[in-house]
């Protein structure tokens, strides 16, 4: 904690010396310029002379047109011919935790569907004492929580395994989003239907499939089907947009993106996993002898520096610079973010934007006074178990290179003197 405040003294205190050169030739600038006076400065400009918009002319917003570029992209050999299936979340341009609905990551196994609410029904069924189905206005009348949690895709930062690949952070690492979930805890559900979640719940199973024609089928273990798991209807305050599950998704805190089964309609208790496709041929991780390690649910922490990045380079010259970026874990809360300038020889302790909260995004800021030199951007995360977000190189020592999945380790941009960054690897 002592070590924290001191290092944000230091920070502090050079990035005010920053500021104060800034401020200088700031001044000199506009002595410069001192003829041509500013008409943003000294004219009436077209939007003080008269109205604005109307107020109901966009019941729903929309961002200003100027924020245009801040959408979802996909890449195009990711893509499958018909119907695409991923895209992701530009977080090179977000800031805060929040990720929008409107520019949050998808990930459709055979597209997304429209489900009426009032055509929507929830089974929960197998060894319950009841088997019971639940409409949505059904599900209204449980009580209710809210929590804040991030969706990772496995795939995410899949295609980095081998090398350097995609230039952006909304490519290597926007399969993620995070929101506020409003829903009922599964454990309720599952108490409403009789099972019994007081006694020894071991070898215990819940089978959780979608309504879709993939329906993305997953086992979970009732040990975590009953500690944190919510039966969600609300994101960010509003119903789930169709693409994230309308009406009704599950959501896993921690665990690999494939488990949050969307546009949900059944929920079997059993005392063995089914061992789907999901679980099986899909979602492990093949290690470098050809075995492939099974039921890696949790996302290990993880965290990468969102700006400056390949999309997002320094416009401004040297001088103060806000280095941002994204941590989180699956096993908790993040609890410190270093961050690297030079390839991971030496590190600083970034700040974070508010303390870490389980399982949910983490913002952190390192303050520099940038002296427009080539960097070797890199962030490292550290969660409350005491787990370090490894290397690439650590990574590949323990799990080879046939994995797609769980790709956690640290990322490098190059960012050169002009501003601008590059997808690198250090060796
Ligand atoms: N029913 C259903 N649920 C699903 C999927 C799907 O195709 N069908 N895709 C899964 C995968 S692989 C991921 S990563 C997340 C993505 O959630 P999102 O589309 O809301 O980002 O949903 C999961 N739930
Ligand atoms: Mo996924």
């Amino acid at each position: 904690m002592s070590e924290n405040k001191s290092r944000t003294g230091t920070t502090r205190r050079s990035f005010l010396q920053g500021a104060a050169a800034v401020g200088v030739g700031a001044v000199s600038a506009s002595a410069a310029k001192a003829q041509a006076a500013d008409p943003l400065i000294t004219e009436v400009q077209p939007w003080a002379q008269g109205f604005g918009d109307g107020v109901d002319e966009t019941p729903y917003g929309l961002p200003i047109q100027y924020e245009g570029d801040v959408i979802r992209r996909n890449v195009e050999w990711l893509t499958a011919d018909t119907v695409s299936s991923i895209n992701f979340t530009p977080i090179h341009a977000l800031d805060g935790t929040i990720t929008p609905q409107g520019c949050a990551f998808e990930r459709h196994h055979s597209g997304a569907i429209e489900l009426k609410k009032e055509d929507y029904r929830l089974m929960v069924n197998g060894l319950v004492d009841t088997p019971l189905v639940f409409s949505y206005a059904d599900l209204e009348r449980f009580p209710r929580e809210n929590h804040v949690y991030f969706c990772e895709c496995a795939a995410n930062s899949g295609m980095e395994w081998a090398g350097a690949q995609l230039n952006g952070a909304q490519f290597t690492h926007g399969m993620i989003h995070n929101m506020e979930y409003t829903g009922v805890p599964l454990r309720t559900l599952l108490e409403e239907a009789g099972f019994d979640t007081s006694g020894d719940v071991s070898g215990k199973w819940v089978y959780v499939e979608g309504a879709d024609a993939s329906s993305n089928g997953r086992s979970i273990p009732m040990e975590k089907a009953l500690d944190d798991v919510l039966v969600a209807f609300k994101a960010n305050g509003e119903a789930l947009r169709k693409e994230h599950g309308y009406p009704v998704r599950l959501v896993v805190p921690g665990w690999e993106g494939n488990m949050w089964v969307k546009w949900i309609r059944r929920i079997e208790v059993l005392d063995s996993p089914v061992e789907s496709r999901e679980e099986t041929s899909k979602y492990t991780d093949t290690l470098e002898d050809g075995t492939s390690r099974k039921w890696t649910w949790a996302m290990d922490a993880k965290s990468v520096v969102t700006s400056p990045s390949p999309q997002s380079p320094i416009t401004h010259g040297k001088g103060p610079l806000v280095i941002t970026g994204l941590a989180w874990s699956g096993r908790g809360a993040i609890t410190r973010v270093d961050v690297s300038r030079d390839g991971g020889k030496s590190w600083e302790t970034a700040r974070l934007g508010k303390p870490g909260e389980k399982m949910a995004l983490t913002r952190f800021y390192l303050d520099v006074d940038w002296d427009g030199s080539e960097m070797m951007l890199q962030s490292r995360a550290i969660d409350d178990t005491g787990y370090i977000q490894p290397t690439k190189t650590q990574l590949r020592e323990v799990r080879g290179l046939n994995s797609i999945y769980h790709n956690n380790s640290i990322q490098t941009w190059l960012v050169r003197s002009n501003g601008e960054a590059e997808n690198v690897e250090v060796s």
